[in-house]
């Protein structure tokens, strides 16, 4: 049994304990970066509608007392409010304001490619009690059998791999994190879209001489090693 007073973060788990969602990933760096202690949670897909009523369709899921949050940009307001004296995640609404168009801009160059490239790996590490909800749920979507979705993925692995430039050239021109000095929410929300990848992709993503190894690897190393507690597969290769 978990303590009362313990933060729960319900975090979307496959096989292996594999945890792939990008946004459960920026959700626990979230935690992470505030310096909360917080259990997460596994759930599969089809855990989700049990939880809280059905209060929310999708996880992360966050669970602090009797204050339940859906959404990880809901979560990472609600832990900038709620903990104030703790590191902010949004040093200003304008830094927040930037994050999501960071998001919404590697969603657009580089995250549709990943999904097409990682989706038919994503259904076989689904637990098997959501092989079907996942696929009937993403066909339906996507209008395609997922395996049309995934065929001939090597011939997009370039154009997923450029999506990341505009990452690399930001980190040439300073770093050693997004963020600037320090790590920060862009480096959460990056690092979740190449966490993603990582913990289910059976092709690796990058090339073994990609810069964004070297600034992954430091944003895994952060909070105590979050980015290396769950299960991941090479990245490059
Ligand atoms: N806007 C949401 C998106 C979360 C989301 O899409 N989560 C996926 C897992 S990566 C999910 O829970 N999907 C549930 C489903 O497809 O049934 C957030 O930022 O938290």
């Amino acid at each position: 049994m978990l303590a009362m007073d313990t933060i729960r973060l319900y975090d979307l788990a496959v096989r292996d304990d594999r945890r792939p969602s990008p946004f459960c990933w920026r959700a626990k760096y979230a935690l992470a970066h505030k310096g909360l202690a917080f259990e997460a949670v596994p759930v599969a897909f089809t855990d989700i509608p049990a939880l809280f009523g059905g209060a929310h369709k999708t996880v992360p899921i966050l669970e602090d007392g009797s204050k339940i949050i859906g959404d990880s940009w809901a979560i990472a307001d609600y832990l900038d409010e709620a903990y104030p004296d703790r590191p902010r995640l949004f040093g200003s609404a304008t830094e927040r304001e930037l994050c999501r168009f960071l998001e919404a801009s590697l969603f657009l160059s580089a995250g549709r490619n990943v999904l097409t490239i990682v989706i038919k790996d994503i259904h076989d590490h689904v637990k098997e009690v959501d092989r079907e909800y996942f696929r009937t749920s993403r066909e339906k979507r996507l209008g395609r059998t997922l395996e049309e979705v995934a065929a001939g993925r090597e011939d997009r692995l370039d154009a997923a791999r450029a999506g990341f430039d505009s990452v690399r050239l930001a980190l040439a021109g300073g770093g050693p994190f997004l963020s600037g000095a320090s790590p920060g929410y862009a480096d959460y929300i990056t690092a979740g879209f190449l966490l993603w990848p990582a913990s289910v992709a059976t092709i690796p993503l990058l090339r073994s001489d990609d810069p964004l190894l070297s600034w992954l690897g430091r944003v895994q190393d952060l909070h105590g090693g979050l980015g290396h507690k769950s299960p991941l597969y090479p990245l490059s290769g």
